[in-house]
């Protein structure tokens, strides 16, 4: 199989982009690359589960009090001891672990970044084989560098994100993340076991016609939630603003599809989750940076979402986000 060196692997795009950034260390760099790899190692399990005896629930509960699937374990374990070893985060907060770990190293402690995560988000999928992803923020420390990093660099507004990003495992692998400076997606060539740049400068169409949404929990949405979710379903036929419905019940691959096509995913509060299920600080914090930078736009309901200050490291938040005209239609209705 012939390759195309004129496609950038993730490393090459990197050291591009440095020389756009004189006063980059490569600090950030170094950071990307350590979870390109944990992904491609978390990857590998994935594409095999359904052959090894890896699927399937561990018995256990996390802090969310959900089941834990044994690739959940796995992949939170490949996250932490490569972003250890590669020296270039000083601590992580993740969805399977109750509080922040810090990695309490002399080399790791004089890292200048934190990574907040959601290591394998939509495991529920795991066992029926639909898409399942990784989500990820990165943070400049507040603490000082030097010392052990502490609970306050991950308790940090959006807007503080140097960068975010996601993994998709699907019919093709890809790790899209974004900076200040764009959104960029690279897909995995498996010949060559790197990700390599496919998707360029992604920009979230300023419209859409498909919304998603759990219709199971209709009944529950407020009023303002059910009138737009009516005003989607009454566009229909040969209307060119007719809606479809599409919802795997995986965030990565609903936002995923949000960011590439348009459209909006709307996960509301309902009675039973009166705070929304998703997790402001590593799932819906690092999906509202990339749509931003992608000239979509992200709410709870009424405020930017990059601009909470959170209390906790798990709690939740309801979560509208998508293209920028879909996203004025909802929060004028
Ligand atoms: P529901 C997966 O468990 C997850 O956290 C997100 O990935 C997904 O968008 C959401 O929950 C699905 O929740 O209640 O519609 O099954």
């Amino acid at each position: 199989m012939m390759i195309n060196r004129n496609i950038l692997t993730l490393e090459e795009f990197r050291k591009q982009e440095l020389r756009f950034l004189s006063h980059a260390t490569g600090e950030l760099s170094n950071l990307l690359r350590d979870i390109a790899l944990a992904a491609k190692r978390v990857n590998v399990e994935v594409n095999k589960a359904g052959l090894e005896d890896i699927l399937g629930d561990t018995g256990k509960t996390n802090v969310q009090g959900e089941g834990v699937q044994r690739l959940d374990e796995y992949a939170n374990a490949e996250f932490m001891a490569v972003l250890r070893r590669g020296i270039s985060c000083a601590g992580i907060a993740s969805e399977e672990l109750d509080d922040f770990i810090c990695f309490d190293e002399e080399l790791c402690n004089q890292s200048k970044y934190v990574v907040v995560l959601d290591p394998l988000d939509g495991s529920s999928n795991i066992d029926v084989n639909i898409s399942i992803g990784t989500i990820f923020g990165i943070y400049r420390r507040k603490s000082q560098k030097g010392i052990p990093c502490s609970k306050e660099d991950f308790l940090q507004k959006g807007e503080n994100l140097v960068a975010a990003g996601y993994i998709i495992y699907g019919s093709s692998t890809m790790l899209v993340y974004a900076t200040r400076r764009g959104v960029n997606g690279f897909t995995l060539d498996p010949s060559i076991g790197e990700f390599t740049i496919s998707h360029p400068d992604i920009k979230c169409p300023k419209n859409g016609n498909v919304y998603s949404v759990n219709q199971g929990n209709y009944y529950n949405y407020d009023h303002g939630v059910k009138k737009f979710i009516d005003s989607c379903q009454k566009k229909s036929g040969s209307d060119s603003s007719a809606c479809s419905l599409r919802y795997t019940g995986t965030m990565v691959a609903d936002m995923h599809r949000t960011l590439l096509k348009g459209g909006i995913f709307l996960y509301p509060a309902t009675a039973d989750h009166t705070k929304g299920k998703l997790r402001l600080v590593y799932e819906c914090n690092p999906f509202a940076f990339i749509l931003e930078m992608a000239g979509g736009k992200a709410t709870e309901g009424e405020n930017n979402i990059l601009c909470i200050q959170p209390e906790s490291l798990h709690q939740r938040t309801p979560f509208f986000a998508g293209s920028y005209q879909m996203m004025k239609s909802f929060l004028s209705d």
